[in-house]
């Protein structure tokens, strides 16, 4: 199958206010100097980088005044769904450079404001804390959470009102680190979470194609590359490692199989720190995964 969409919109979100570290914010620039355009020109698409969404500097806020940053986050994710639902609208496959994860609210919300969407979350975590389950507080492990309707009534209502997706229409990939309540939520939610115990059982090639199956259901995906979700030896850019992730292969598998598909709708690439990577591996392994999603294919 060969992806109908032949043109993507790169939205940058320079956020780093849903966690704790000081870098995340120049993950699009890293991943536009690793060379994202000229690699998705080069499979054929036409490219429009709209450039980046405005965030407000981190140091430009006052932290003791907005608790977890909870309003910025909430106008940021408010601007990302608008600019998601309007990629979609007029027929673009928009990509997403992150800044940290809370943006997905914004991502998810935005390109299934007119036609629903099955998401594949790539990640280390699950990223569905509440502020009453979160350990940090940080905003960054709650997107999913909100996405399904729970968590702070700022962020569940970005864009519109209530739940933007239901749980039989996410998998999760990847997962090693969870909290425990978040884990009790997971267990509830009717996602399917391929643990990396799952993967290493079972091998990536298997898994991802039974993850399309049960999105069988859904004629778009989205798909959320958290690059957390890799081994810290292979991607060591990231503001929470976790180890024991995706090697290289397996997460270009991952990538190529989806592309397969025919249904990359949308997708986020999220959470590169630059300040803590290694010269710009990180990113220029991240471009090399978007390139496979894409449908990069080695022959
Ligand atoms: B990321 C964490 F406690 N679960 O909630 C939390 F371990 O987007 C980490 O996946 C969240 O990078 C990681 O703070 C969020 C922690
Ligand atoms: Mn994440
Ligand atoms: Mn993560
Ligand atoms: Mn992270």
């Amino acid at each position: 199958k060969v992806m109908k969409q032949k043109k993507i919109r790169i939205i940058g979100i320079q956020i780093d206010l849903g966690q704790k570290q000081r870098g995340v914010n120049m993950g699009p620039s890293a991943i536009r100097y690793a060379g994202l355009s000229k690699k998705l020109k080069r499979l054929g698409f036409e490219l429009h980088d709209s450039g980046n969404l405005f965030v407000p500097v981190r140091d430009s806020l006052d932290d003791e005044v907005q608790e977890h940053f909870l309003h910025s986050i909430q106008q940021v994710c408010q601007a990302t769904y608008e600019a998601g639902k309007q990629a979609v609208e007029e027929g673009y496959i928009p990509l997403f450079l992150g800044g940290d994860h809370s943006l997905a609210i914004g991502t998810i919300g935005g390109v299934t404001h007119s036609k629903p969407s099955g998401v594949i979350w790539v990640d280390a975590h699950g990223d569905a804390n509440t502020p009453e389950s979160s350990p940090s507080g940080s905003i960054h492990g709650m997107p999913v959470a909100a996405l399904l309707g729970e968590g702070y009534p700022e962020l569940v209502n970005v864009g519109r009102a209530g739940a933007k997706i239901s749980g039989k229409d996410m998998v999760m990939i990847g997962i090693r680190d969870l909290d425990g309540k978040e884990r009790e939520w997971l267990r509830k939610s009717g996602i399917r979470v391929y643990t990396m115990r799952e993967l290493d059982e079972r091998g990536m090639s298997i898994i991802i194609r039974e993850a399309l199956q049960i999105l069988e259901h859904c004629d778009r995906l989205h798909v959320s590359l958290d690059m957390d979700s890799l081994d810290p030896n292979v991607a060591p850019g990231v503001g929470t490692p976790s180890p024991g992730g995706l090697s290289y292969r397996e997460a270009q598998l991952l990538m190529e199989i989806i592309a397969d598909s025919g249904k990359l709708a949308s997708a986020d690439l999220v959470e590169i720190n630059p300040i803590l990577d290694h010269g710009n591996s990180t990113a220029e392994i991240a471009v090399e995964l978007i390139a496979s999603l894409f449908g990069k294919s080695i022959l």
